[in-house]
Formats: structure tokens, C-alpha cells, sequence
């Protein structure tokens, strides 16, 4: 048990819910005792499984106020923190130079209280079951916030896409698929994409499903235009996390308009922060990957960011190349800490982390603070460590989590199942004006889901609260299975 899980339940007791929000607050030593035990229970079970237990923890760090209100819910908890399933298998693939490799794919199933399973695929060298289980935990709440019917899963395998030829990247996926299929469904479990899985890993993926399980369906998103992907996926969760960011700084009477950003990663989700940043008026300053971060004072404009994209998904080069490219422009190499740069000790006004989690440290948000930030949105999952997230809520700047602000992606994927199932196929516009619609719901969802629990203006709090709301409710209905 930390300190910050105890913190919370203590501020919670002691200061009780304001006045007006109508619901007594009752947490008493047996309630702090029965979140407390689900939590060691998490831990005592899966000792080598950080990254899980950071997200699991930061879940029950909301939930007393509700649980204070619905008593009964605590076995909603006790069961949602151990998947329904977890489904580990062999991946065996040769290289061009016919060597064999075998690495391993995984899938986690882990909620389908309100739908199918649905979730994105990792492919990273660091992909293992803490990072995967994380990953499915903080979905089934996304999921849940989106309005949609999805439940929460997701998978992947610690095969390294980086440097691999094209008929590499498909004998790999072909092989990954060969296991996979018979786990998954159209109404049972659809994967996506996420980190080192974009379009043309879902377009090989996709294809091995469609020729072993003999049928053409809706089983995974992020599909290409031409065999059932929907319009706007490729943007959606970048689109969608500047569209929350947007709301957000609108409760503060502030805008994108004229702001200075700093964006983390050059991958699917910081490419279109960065386009839709710049629809909205900002001006993006920062972009990295893994070796180094650019900062270009002058602004990544709508031309160097299509540089960046044929860099990124063509020609699958380096950030490095944008500072030899264009002028004036500074390259650092990351810290050798794994996911750690001077990124954040930029001048900026908000920023979006998009690369990869734990990416700002308390430090870090220390350096935002100082650097006169007045906005946090998560575009990747979990990029701010808990210490982080406290430095930045201590000190007034508002900060969305992941949960809410990067749901956009996976909401699109909802609306492409949609058009799956109806065999149709909605215009840019009418999915953009979906995606903008759910986002401004989860925004006020969150808000005001805070405000009514006594905790007003902690996305956190308020996103876990709304989510996990829905799922109880639902779970408690069917019986808890
Ligand atoms: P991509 O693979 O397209 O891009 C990932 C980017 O992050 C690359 O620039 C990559 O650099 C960088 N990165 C990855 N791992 C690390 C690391 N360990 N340290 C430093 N940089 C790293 O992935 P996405 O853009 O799709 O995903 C980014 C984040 O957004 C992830 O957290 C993902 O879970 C989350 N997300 C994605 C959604 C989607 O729809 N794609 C939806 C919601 C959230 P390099 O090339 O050097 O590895
Ligand atoms: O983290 C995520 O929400 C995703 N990678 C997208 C999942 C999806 O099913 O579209």
C-alpha cells in the first residue's frame, strides 16, 4: 500500500462530501480496510507487475466516495481487478535470412460486462503482462466513458517491428494471427492497433483472420478504406485528445488559439495532436521518438508535419533527420533512462504526451510547472507517473488522464464496428462530428461526475468515477460472474 492510495482515503474521511452534492459519505475503517485488501491482494498476487498495480491503484484511489454510496459495489472491484482472461501463446517466424525467432503474443480479455472485448495490439521489445494487463484495466474504463457498447481488452507481443523488412513484419503477423483467430470475434473480441501496430500490420492481420476463419466480419478496427475501415481512424484518438483539451481549457476561459505545444512521440496518436493543434490555432514546438526529441522554435507547421509523417510511415526514419532538414532547429538525444528526455523543459503552455507510458516523471512536471504550463492532456496511455499527476494537480494545472483524453481512438473503432455491422459507410464529416460529440460527453462526463463527488476539476477522479460507474451497474445486473 503507498501513500497516495491511503492519502485519499484519508482526505476522504476527513473532509467528507461538501454540502451540496447530496450523499453521505460514509467511509469508515472497514471501507478503507475492504479497497485497501483488494489492492494487496493485487500486489501479493503478482508481485513483478508494476505497471499494473500503478493503474489499478490509481482506480481505487477514486472509488471510496462511491463506494461510501454503493457498499455493494466493492465486489465489483474485488472481481475487476483480475481479468477474465489471459490467453498467452508462441509465435514462431522466420527472417529473411531464414533464422527462426519465437516471441510471445498475448491477449488479455479482461472485461465484458457491457460488450465484446476490444482493445489495441502492441508490438514492443518491452511488452509483457504487467504492461499488457495495465493496458486492459485502464480500457475497460475508457471503454465504458466512451458511451459505447465495448468492453475492455488488449494484447500484443514483445516482437520488435523496428528494422524489420515488410515480408518480416507480415510472415510475423501472419503468424501471430495463425493463434490468435480462434480468441477472437466480431462479437467477442476485436483488437486494433496501438504502438508498433498501425494500418499495414491490421491489413496482414486481418487478411491471415479472413482466409483461416473463413468468413469476412468486423473482427478487427483500424482496417484500410478499401475492405471496411471507417474514415477519421487514423486520426481519431490525436483529433480526439485535442477536441477534450480543447473543452478542458475552455472551463478556464483559455483556448489553443496562439498556444505554444509540446508534443511527445511522432507515431499515429502525436501526428494528428499535431494536425489538429494546428487546425485550432496552436502552434506545436517539440516532437520525438525513442533515440531524441526536436524543438523547433518557429513551429511545426502543416508542411513539416507531412514531412514527418512520410518520415514516420514510409520512409520509417528518425526525428534526427527533421533537425539536418529543416533550420534552426535543436535535436537532443534522450536520457539513457529508458522513455526520458529534456522535452519537458520547454516553454510551452500545454502539453500532450503521446509516446509511451511513464514518460514524465515528478521532475518533469516539475519543469512544466516552472515552464509556465497551464495544461496536461494524456494522449498515450499512462505517460504521467502517480507523483507526476500530483506535482501537476498540487500546483493548478489542469490534467486530463489518458482514460478520457486518448478515448477518441477507440470510440472511432466503435463507430467502424457500427458501420461493420450496418455494411455502410459513414462520410469524414459525419465520423468527425461523432467523434467531437463523444468527446465533449466524456469531457463533461468527467467534470461534472468530479464536481458531484466534492472533488471539482479532478479529471481523474471524475473519469474513473464515470466509468466505473457503468460497469458496476452492469455487473451488478447480470450477477457478478
Ligand atoms: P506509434 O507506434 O504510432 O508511435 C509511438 C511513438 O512513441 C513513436 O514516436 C515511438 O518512438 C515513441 N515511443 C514508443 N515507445 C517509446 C519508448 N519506450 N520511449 C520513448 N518513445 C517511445 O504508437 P501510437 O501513436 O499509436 O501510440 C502512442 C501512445 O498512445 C501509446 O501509449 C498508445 O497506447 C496510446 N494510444 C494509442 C491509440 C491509437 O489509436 N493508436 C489510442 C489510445 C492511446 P520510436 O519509433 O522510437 O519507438
Ligand atoms: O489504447 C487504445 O485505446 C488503443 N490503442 C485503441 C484501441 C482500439 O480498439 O481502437
Amino acid at each position: 500500500m503507498t501513500d497516495c492510495l491511503l492519502g485519499t482515503l484519508k482526505r476522504v474521511t476527513k473532509a467528507g462530501a461538501p454540502a451540496q452534492s447530496g450523499f453521505n459519505i460514509i467511509v469508515g475503517d472497514q471501507m478503507d480496510n475492504a479497497i485497501k485488501s483488494v489492492y494487496e491482494t493485487v500486489t501479493a498476487r503478482d508481485p513483478d507487475q508494476p505497471e499494473f498495480h500503478q493503474a489499478v491503484e490509481e482506480v481505487l484511489d477514486s472509488l471510496a466516495p462511491v463506494i461510501s454510496e454503493y457498499p455493494e459495489y466493492i465486489d465489483v472491484v474485488q472481481g475487476m481487478v483480475e481479468p477474465e482472461r489471459v490467453i498467452q501463446f508462441r509465435v514462431p517466424w522466420y527472417d529473411d535470412e531464414g533464422n527462426l525467432h519465437v516471441n510471445r503474443g498475448f491477449r488479455i480479455q479482461f472485461n465484458s460486462a457491457i460488450g465484446p472485448y476490444k482493445g489495441g495490439l502492441r508490438f514492443h521489445p518491452s511488452v509483457n503482462l504487467s504492461i499488457l494487463k495495465f493496458l486492459g484495466f485502464e480500457q475497460v474504463f475508457k471503454n465504458s466513458l466512451t458511451g459505447l457498447p465495448m468492453g475492455g481488452g488488449k494484447g500484443g507481443s514483445d516482437f520488435n517491428p523496428k528494422g524489420k523488412s515488410d515480408s518480416e513484419v507480415k510472415r510475423f503477423c501472419q503468424s501471430f494471427m495463425s493463434e490468435l483467430w480462434r480468441h477472437i470475434g466480431a462479437n467477442l473480441d476485436v483488437p486494433a492497433g496501438d504502438i508498433g501496430v498501425g494500418g499495414r500490420e491490421i491489413g496482414y492481420l486481418f487478411g491471415m483472420y479472413r482466409k483461416i476463419a473463413n468468413e469476412f466480419t468486423g473482427v478487427l478496427t483500424g482496417k484500410g478504406l478499401s475492405y471496411g475501415g471507417s474514415l477519421i481512424r487514423p486520426e481519431a484518438t490525436g483529433y480526439g485528445l485535442v477536441y477534450f483539451a480543447r473543452e478542458m481549457l475552455a472551463t478556464k476561459d483559455k483556448s489553443f488559439a496562439g498556444a505554444t505545444v509540446a508534443i511527445s512521440g511522432s507515431g499515429n496518436v502525436a501526428q494528428f495532436a499535431c494536425e489538429k493543434v494546428l487546425d485550432l490555432g496552436g502552434k506545436p514546438v517539440t516532437m520525438s521518438d525513442s533515440s531524441g526529441y526536436i524543438y523547433d522554435t518557429a513551429g511545426i507547421d502543416r508542411e513539416k508535419l507531412a514531412w514527418v509523417m512520410d518520415l514516420k510511415n514510409n520512409r520509417r526514419g528518425r526525428m534526427k533527420e527533421y533537425a539536418e532538414h529543416f533550420d534552426g532547429v535543436e535535436y537532443t538525444e534522450s536520457k539513457p533512462e529508458p522513455n526520458h528526455n529534456e522535452l519537458w523543459s520547454t516553454n510551452v503552455d500545454v502539453a500532450l504526451p503521446c509516446a509511451t507510458q511513464n514518460e514524465i516523471n515528478a521532475a518533469e512536471a516539475q519543469m512544466l510547472v516552472e515552464h509556465g504550463a497551464i495544461a496536461v492532456a494524456e494522449g498515450a496511455n499512462m505517460p504521467c507517473t502517480a507523483e507526476a499527476v500530483e506535482v501537476l494537480q498540487e500546483n493548478g494545472i489542469l490534467f486530463a488522464p489518458g482514460k478520457a483524453s486518448n478515448a477518441g481512438g477507440v470510440a472511432t473503432s466503435g463507430l467502424e464496428m457500427s458501420q461493420n455491422s450496418l455494411r455502410m459507410s459513414w462520410t469524414r464529416e459525419e465520423v468527425d462530428q461523432k467523434l467531437e460529440g463523444i468527446m465533449v460527453n466524456i469531457h463533461k462526463n468527467a467534470f461534472e461526475t468530479a464536481e458531484r463527488y466534492g472533488m471539482p476539476g479532478n479529471y481523474v477522479a471524475g473519469a474513473n468515477i464515470a466509468g466505473f460507474l457503468k460497469i458496476a451497474e452492469s455487473t451488478m445486473s447480470q450477477g457478478i460472474l
